[in-house]
């Protein structure tokens, strides 16, 4: 068998998607999700210009040799286009593997080792405006079978935070597409004053039961992540994440010293360098690197073999902005891998879910991959071509002085 033709499907149904399609000489088809979140175009490229050439006429079952090829080939690594060239080696990865385990008949989990449990848990997104919205937002997530929920509010006096949902004129939610980044405001002192009455509300109404996460993004110093983390612990959070920026892993060493609140990061993480520390020191709880971010199947399992050596936990990226493609991916990883600690999963909007049918169900909270050979998902390329690209980006965070801020 060879690779035989190599597609790179952008596409917009409701978010932009980068997908990559490898169809052998025989026919087998294999997807994966190549998607960088308001930096969708970069990967694109790099997809096209750089790695698609390349395929054609490898063979497809030489996944761990092709990873290699693609990612020690390239010479330059952890640098300008690191993210970008990450997630188009994460693209061909998954696409390599759905193809061996369509060609093998068997869904993808089965090449991971086979089943580990019966189903996977999940958490799902309450927000609100204040604390009454995030209560009712709370209410509908646990209505909706999640065993674990995320808690993010506006913040008193703030007008634009992360995590709380921009409303539009109409009362819409205002994705990201726009052709400049929102600007939202930042004020971590009133961050720190306001989230311990969240949790301490969110208790108080749903009682001490239900694993509460919450997700400070990358926002505070490490002291101001230490102080969050201690005033949190009389709610006992599931876990703390991203408390602070940890490009400089040693910073979780101070706030390890004084918070027994557990952590986890890793979403922005591309390889297993940027963990090094934060792993072998016991600095973390749980991973959060996603499929597409991390290279693909390969090394993300990897990774959770180096992470369960110290305890440590899986809890695979799963926002909207993952695809359906991605979220197979990780379906079948959670569900193989011994180490698994949590999903994340935001569900995707109705025309996502037609353009991107898949076989993993999410029934009562949890997650199952489904038994259909490879990863489990069909892409509507009509329907795809159908919704092209908008251009998008992130917000940008900035303090109330003006200075721009850690979103
Ligand atoms: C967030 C993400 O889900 C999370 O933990 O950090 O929603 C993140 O903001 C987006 O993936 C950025 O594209
Ligand atoms: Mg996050």
């Amino acid at each position: 068998m060879r690779i035989a033709d190599a597609q790179v499907v952008v596409t917009s149904p409701g978010r932009n998607f980068v997908t990559l399609k490898l169809t052998t000489d025989e026919g087998v088809t294999g997807l994966g999700d190549a998607t960088l979140n308001g930096r969708e175009l970069a990967v694109v490229s790099y997809l096209t210009d750089h790695v698609v050439p390349l395929l054609t006429g490898l063979d497809p079952h030489r996944i761990e040799d092709t990873w290699q090829y693609l990612y020690r080939g390239a010479y330059w690594r952890r640098g300008p286009v690191t993210m970008a060239a990450i997630a188009a080696i994460a693209a061909v990865d998954v696409a390599l593997w759905d193809i061996k385990a369509k060609a093998a008949g068997l869904p993808l989990y089965q090449l991971l080792g086979g089943a580990s449990r019966d189903r996977l848990a999940t958490y799902g997104h309450a927000n609100g405006r204040d604390i009454p919205e995030l209560l009712d937002s709370v209410r509908q997530r646990l209505d909706e079978g999640y065993p674990a929920v995320r808690v993010q509010t506006g913040i008193p006096g703030l007008k634009a935070v992360y995590g709380v949902h921009t409303t539009g004129a109409q009362g819409e939610r205002v994705l990201h597409q726009q052709t400049r980044p929102l600007v939202e405001d930042w004020d971590t002192d009133a961050y720190l004053r306001h989230t311990p009455a969240v949790f301490e509300a969110v208790r108080a109404e749903f009682g001490a039961g239900i694993p509460l996460l919450h997700d400070a993004h990358h926002r505070l110093t490490p002291i101001q992540a230490a102080r969050l983390g201690k005033d949190l612990e009389p709610y006992r959070p599931f876990w703390l994440e991203d408390c602070t920026p940890t490009e400089n892993q040693e910073a979780l060493r101070l706030v390890r010293r004084h918070t027994t609140t557990p952590l986890a990061t890793g979403e922005v993480f591309n390889t297993v360098y940027d963990y090094q520390t934060l792993i072998t020191e016991q600095l973390i709880d749980y991973v959060r690197s996603a499929v597409t971010h991390f290279g693909g199947v390969t090394p993300l399992r990897k990774l959770f073999d180096f992470a369960a050596q110290y305890q440590i936990k899986s809890a695979i990226h799963g926002p909207e902005d993952i695809s359906p493609v991605g979220m197979a991916a990780a379906v079948h990883l959670g569900f193989a891998v011994h180490n698994f600690g949590i999903q994340e999963y935001s569900g995707h909007n109705a025309l996502t879910e037609e353009v991107f049918r898949h076989a993993y169900a999410f029934t009562d909270g949890h997650l199952h991959p489904g038994e259909a050979p490879g990863i489990g998902v069909e892409l509507d390329e009509k329907l795809a071509a159908a919704h092209p690209y908008e251009q998008t980006y992130l917000p940008v965070n900035r303090l109330l002085d003006g200075t721009v801020h850690d979103w």
